[in-house]
């Protein structure tokens, strides 16, 4: 199946791998004084020579118990990224926000994907992305970052994270949005211990029956850590069996840090694949 990101096709029964590019004042050693497009615009730069097709670019920490970053804040960190990495790069741009706001304003400056870990639910979030024709990741999210992981529960995780996203694309196709316009992801560590992480990879393949493709982020998290006990910078090992497996399960996009291994890693997966 093919989708088009700002005017380039891909074809989404492969698997492509996407850069995160944090712009998060916390996210630069400087403390973010030199936060500025050409220190975000070099590493864009080297995670598309290592293989990247997207890169994810994000001003809001969604870290558990950050503290909410203001529109203008977020409209002020992400704009000139967004535009120098679009203007300059040959990758597909996307843009991790929950706010309507910064949407739009992204999909003028040419961003291909909206990714958004609130899955639409903030207020005009869906006519933002179909008035703009741009595809979206909806992932699920149970509560707010700031105390998702609290005591998240489920009777069913499978079932009701299923659900949450058949309704949340319901509602994004009402305003709008093309059917074929939309990725969806289980949204690993957002609302979920490590029981009901596990469960939802183990059964990735369910998530298919929506008939969108798969966006996964599984990236060095936290249930990684607690399968092997490392800390989160020893954490790529774990981080490309992960990716190995989603990617062995069928998902078109793996969201990491490490760009140039998971390359590697699906490059693999790609080849048994053909082969098979
Ligand atoms: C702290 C906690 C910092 C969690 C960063 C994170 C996903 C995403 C993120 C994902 C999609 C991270 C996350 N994770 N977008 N944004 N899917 N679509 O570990 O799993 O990168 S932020």
């Amino acid at each position: 199946m093919k989708m088009y990101f700002a005017g380039r096709e891909l074809d989404m029964s492969r698997c492509h791998v996407m850069g995160i590019l944090n712009v998060t004042p916390d996210s630069f050693s400087d403390g973010g004084r030199f936060n500025r497009p050409g220190v975000a615009l070099r590493r864009a730069r080297q995670m598309l020579a290592d293989g990247a097709t997207f890169i994810d670019i994000g001003g809001e920490s969604t870290r558990p118990g950050a503290a909410p970053v203001s529109v203008q804040e977020e409209l002020d960190r992400v704009c000139p990224v967004v535009e120098a990495v679009a203007r300059e790069l040959d990758a597909v741009v996307s843009v991790d926000t929950s706010a309507p706001e910064v949407m739009a304003e992204a999909a003028k400056l040419g961003a291909g994907l909206i990714n958004d870990v609130r899955g639409l639910q903030r207020e005009g979030a869906a006519e933002v992305v179909a008035r703009a024709a741009i595809p979206v990741c909806i992932m699920h999210i149970q509560g707010e970052p700031d105390t998702m992981q609290d005591c998240p529960e489920y009777r069913n995780v499978r079932r009701e994270v299923s659900s949450f996203l058949s309704a949340r694309v319901r509602v994004a196709e009402m305003a709008g949005v093309r059917p074929e316009n939309i990725l969806l992801d289980p949204g690993f560590g957002f609302g979920k211990s490590l029981e009901h992480n596990l469960q939802l990879l183990a059964s990735l393949e369910q998530m298919h029956i929506l008939g969108h493709p798969l966006l996964i982020g599984v990236s060095r998290k936290s249930m990684l850590g607690h399968i092997t006990g490392r800390d989160v910078n020893e954490r790529l090992p774990a981080s490309l069996a992960a990716a190995t497996i989603s990617a062995m399960k069928g998902a078109s996009i793996i969201r990491v840090h490490d760009v140039r291994e998971t390359v590697d890693a699906v490059r693999v997966v790609t080849a048994v694949k053909e082969a098979g």
